[in-house]
């Protein structure tokens, strides 16, 4: 499987003092914005290729991407996130990737967010949360199956997406919090974190580096320990929000033949 190359993001509009949050408190927005761009430059610095989408003011949440797409074999599905206010942010992240790679939509009555799938090699664990129900699962194996990729099912109590919990720091592993998830059902090696620094279970994995969001310590060490080569970033604003590392990026590789920017 290769690594990805490109980065899709997306810019903060001035709304996204008033993005969805499961217990809403005031952003520094200014804050947010150099948090966000610290990100968008560690992404950059780990050698992807940078997309960034215009922000869309009537779309308080549109800087968290991951929600809008799933990436994977040369194709693109096209969500229909969970929540009402969000799907009208898929407009201009389906064109960004149309023109990189096969892009295929999610069709309605399904509802899934890109924070709700795990995608360990082969294998795409699905969250069933709030946000995605089955139909949303059966659309990503419809979209995915027929490349070669199997879909498991993972309820989802007590966070709002999958990856809230865990992320795939390197091949055939699994980040998780620990109580998190049943961790037997991934088939796949699972690294612990302790409970109380769950908000690091999402990292951004690229090559042999991850992402971790600054201040869990016991993480960073672990993640080091084993091999990685950490890189702590700033996501105080955007958690305000519930948004963790790898929401606000959608990561691919162009497909060979479809044009890419100049
Ligand atoms: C929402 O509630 O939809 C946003 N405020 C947060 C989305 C975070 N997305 C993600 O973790 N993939």
């Amino acid at each position: 499987m290769s690594r990805p190359t490109h980065a899709l993001v997306r810019d903060l509009p001035d709304s996204f003092v008033e993005a969805l949050a499961e217990t809403p408190c005031a952003i520094d927005l200014p804050r947010a914005r150099a948090q966000h761009a610290a990100y968008v430059a560690a992404l950059a610095a780990a050698g992807l290729e940078i997309e960034a989408l215009a922000a869309d003011e009537a779309h308080p949440d549109c800087v968290f991407v991951e929600d809008t797409a799933v990436v994977a074999g040369g194709r693109a599905l096209i969500t229909r996130p969970g929540h009402p206010s969000r799907r009208g942010e898929v407009g201009p992240v389906k064109a960004a990737l149309a023109a990189h790679l096969e892009v295929v939509e999610l069709a309605a009555p399904a509802r899934l967010d890109g924070g709700d799938v795990l995608r360990v090699g082969r294998t795409f664990y699905v969250g069933q949360s709030g946000r995605s129900d089955a139909a949303g699962l059966a659309g990503l194996e419809a979209a995915f199956g027929p490349l070669g990729y199997r879909v498991r099912s993972v309820a989802v109590a007590g966070a709002l997406h999958l990856k809230c919990v865990c992320s795939s720091p390197a091949g055939g592993v699994v980040l998780l919090a620990e109580g998190a998830v049943d961790p037997a059902v991934f088939d796949a090696e699972v690294w612990p974190i302790p409970a109380e620094e769950a908000h690091a279970a999402n990292v951004v994995a690229v090559g042999g580096r991850a992402l971790v969001a600054a201040g869990h310590p016991r993480t960073c060490a672990l993640l080091r320990a084993r091999g990685l080569e950490v890189l702590e970033v700033e996501n105080s604003e955007l958690r305000k929000a519930d948004g963790s590392l790898t929401c606000c990026s959608v990561l691919y590789t162009p497909r060979p033949g479809r044009a890419v920017t100049p």
